[in-house]
């Protein structure tokens, strides 16, 4: 067994840190570990937590730390930062903010770039999960801005979702067209302290129970995470989906997580294979001829195939 991996089951944060850094440059050691780790995944409740820039995530999660810290729990915590220019400012208040967990050996946090990934950023966070399940944590929290199809992609590695709205943004809309509001199993109506929200949790109640005539209505907590107010509410809560989710469900979820390391995993497998037998060269010419028309890529992408036959 490598030395990192022994670290890595004895929660070492050190060990920890370096095996996500191992994963998120996809090299060589980093497919050795996690063939070592592996069986020791699984165990851990993923929570995550998705919803508009600025919509008070890292606020949220923030103020979860504690409370879930008191209830005994080991917290890792993985931001995945946004591609958004936007939100340059809020990365570094949210490492501020959170440096004052880092004290405490039970809280492991660390933020995961959106960008130049081969691999795809559901795979990089899918490890950086795997690692710290092996790590000994209960708990993970997996904070990703509710824009693009690869944060969506990224909150559905969790057990369970819960999307973050406030008052007044108007984003109440843009959640539902982004096709965020089916993965919800919880909506957190933060920024509660705001006069606007009785009118909008009227509005969203409103629309969840149109569309749910035979199921239970996804549930609604309204909190102020700047105070903190209603957060143990939303606790209970989670800690009700969870114990009321059946386990069909929570198998079905693990399963999709799976099949789909297994995909990208092949993809990227299968992709080096195919990249070592075609030259630099090679390549740039059949662009260029695909370029003038003189070929499809079609055709080129089954000639290469047939050369991978037997490799
Ligand atoms: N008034 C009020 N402000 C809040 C509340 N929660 C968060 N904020 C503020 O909203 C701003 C954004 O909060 P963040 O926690 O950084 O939001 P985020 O969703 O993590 O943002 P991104 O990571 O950029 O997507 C900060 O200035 C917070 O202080 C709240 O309940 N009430
Ligand atoms: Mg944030």
């Amino acid at each position: 067994m490598l030395d990192l991996t022994q670290e890595i089951l004895r929660g070492n944060p050190r060990a920890i840190a370096r095996a996500i850094s191992l994963v998120e440059n996809d090299s060589g050691p980093a497919r050795e570990m996690m063939k070592e780790i592996f069986p020791h995944s699984g165990r851990s409740l993923i929570v995550g937590i998705t919803g508009a820039p600025g919509s008070g995530k890292s606020t949220l999660v923030d103020q979860l730390i504690p409370s879930f810290r008191k209830r005994g729990k080991r917290i890792g915590i993985v931001a995945v930062d946004p591609s958004s220019p936007f939100s340059g400012g809020a990365i570094l208040g949210d490492r501020i903010r959170m440096m004052r967990h880092s004290v405490d050996p039970e809280i492991f946090i660390r933020s995961m770039a959106t960008r130049g990934h081969l691999g795809g950023l559901a795979k990089a966070t899918g490890e950086a999960i795997i690692i710290l399940e092996a790590a000994g944590k209960d708990l993970i929290l997996v904070e990703t801005v509710g824009v693009g199809q690869d944060e969506v992609e990224v909150v559905k590695l969790a057990d369970i979702i819960l999307v973050v709205l406030f008052p007044g943004s108007g984003d109440e809309i843009q959640i539902f067209k982004a096709g965020i509001m089916e993965i919800a199993d919880l909506f957190v109506l933060n920024k509660a302290d705001s006069p606007e929200t009785d009118k909008v949790e009227r509005q969203l109640k409103a629309v969840l129970e149109f569309g749910s005539a035979i199921e239970e209505a996804t549930p609604v907590v309204k909190t102020v995470a700047t105070d903190g107010t209603g957060v143990e509410t939303l606790i209970n809560e989670i800690n009700r989906l969870i114990s009321d989710k059946d386990q069909a469900e929570r198998e079905y979820r693990k399963k999709r997580l799976i099949s789909w390391m297994l995909r990208d995993i092949i993809t990227e497998k299968v992709y080096q294979a195919v990249s070592s037998k075609v030259r630099e060269s090679e390549w740039e010419e059949v662009v260029e001829k695909i370029y003038k028309r003189e070929i499809d890529p079609y055709t080129i992408a089954e000639d290469i195939m047939k050369r991978m036959k037997g490799t």
